[in-house]
């Protein structure tokens, strides 16, 4: 966070008594009995940046949303799944913490890796506390020595998070907390599970306890950053990364040309008009044979990504949508800057 956001932690404690061991005081006169009225202890508040950062597919976003304890970011099983950095935001009594959720650090091919790893340099620089997360069930690699050569350039705290904790056997995390606090020296060491929820309240908790006491940033209804275009987006890029395999995944944006928000006349109702949302949506793929997978055998594949994108869409905003998807080519567009702008445009 910007430093003039940070306020001192510590602050010189008036008429403390004097330690315990400590040199006699001297005998003073019995003072005057005055009624004063107490002061009320200043509320402890602190606020932050903690950057979710690892490898992709380490669940950095299942953790974003198991923190802010609803669905903000998408989820897959499929590697690189964020591309842009969001913000999710925990604010309770205690203080608020914004999350960034970021993509996973890789090596970058493409304009669209170059940019989704710029992300994570600047969410490494913003943040107050870094949070690696690492796999459990994977094996330790040369991605993750890259992460740590990464890490070793920044001086912000690290907690490191040993993720899926629920599938491995109990004896394996051991082995990995001792590996990693050799190599780095991280603030904290917690194995986790994002999806199962163990030890998310204790990581919440050394987290609040960490950062600096500052003021909220956002207000307490707000739990992201990004427009509702966008989520929309993200929603059926989310659904089409369900079905899809291969290079699919990668090749996969979606930009939502329009949002209308429209009245129509409620057939049980007729002297009432009710909300209708109106969206169309494009799915960029760079050949025609991607376009041809993703609809599929007489457009099945598209029809079951548009019901459950719908679907999903229709449970957020709380009324009727109509989801109008169309498939098209755009050659090598994760080079092209001004496709990747146009769809970066979309978080508003
Ligand atoms: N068993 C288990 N699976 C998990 C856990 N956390 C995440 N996953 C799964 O791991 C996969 C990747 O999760 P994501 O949250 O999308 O991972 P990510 O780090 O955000 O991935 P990228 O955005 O691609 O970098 C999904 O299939 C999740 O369901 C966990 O604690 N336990
Ligand atoms: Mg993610």
């Amino acid at each position: 966070m910007p430093a003039a956001a940070k306020e001192k932690t510590t602050r010189a404690r008036k008429g403390a008594p004097a330690k315990a061991g400590g040199a006699a005081a001297p005998a003073a006169k019995a003072p005057k009995k005055t009624v004063r009225k107490k002061a009320a202890p200043k509320p402890v508040f602190r606020t932050g940046y903690v950057a979710l950062i690892g490898r992709p597919n380490t669940g950095k976003s299942t953790l974003l949303n198991a923190l802010v304890g609803q669905k903000v970011a998408i989820v897959s099983d499929k590697p690189q799944t964020t591309r842009i950095s969001i913000l999710g935001i925990k604010t309770t009594e205690k203080g608020q913490i914004i999350f960034i959720d970021n993509p996973g650090i890789h090596k970058p091919l493409h304009t669209l890796n170059k940019r989704m790893m710029n992300f994570v340099y600047s969410a490494l620089e913003t943040s107050d506390i870094v949070c690696l997360l690492i796999d459990a069930a994977e094996r330790f690699g040369h991605g993750d020595e890259y992460v740590l050569e990464v890490l070793r350039k920044v001086k912000t705290p690290v907690f490191l998070l040993i993720n899926k904790v629920d599938i491995v056997r109990k004896d394996t995390v051991l082995p990995i907390i001792e590996r990693y606090k050799d190599l780095f020296p991280f603030r904290e060491i917690i194995p986790i599970s994002a999806l199962k929820g163990i030890n998310v309240d204790v990581l919440e908790k050394l987290l609040f306890d960490a950062l600096p006491l500052a003021p909220k940033l956002y207000s307490d209804e707000e739990i992201s950053d990004q427009s509702e275009r966008f989520l929309f987006a993200e929603i059926i890029r989310e659904k089409i990364l369900k079905y899809v395999t291969e290079e699919l995944p990668f090749v996969t944006a979606v930009y939502i040309e329009a949002i209308e928000k429209k009245e129509e006349q409620d057939w049980k109702k007729p002297d009432e008009l009710r909300p209708l949302t109106y969206i169309r949506a494009s799915v960029f793929v760079e050949k025609d044979n991607h376009r041809k997978i993703v609809i599929g055998r007489h457009g099945s594949l598209i029809k079951q990504i548009g019901i459950e994108a719908r679907q999903e869409i229709v449970d957020y905003i709380g009324h009727k949508v109509y989801l109008d998807l169309q498939v098209r080519v755009r050659e090598n567009w994760r080079d092209s800057e001004d496709v990747l702008d146009l769809i970066e445009g979309q978080k508003g």
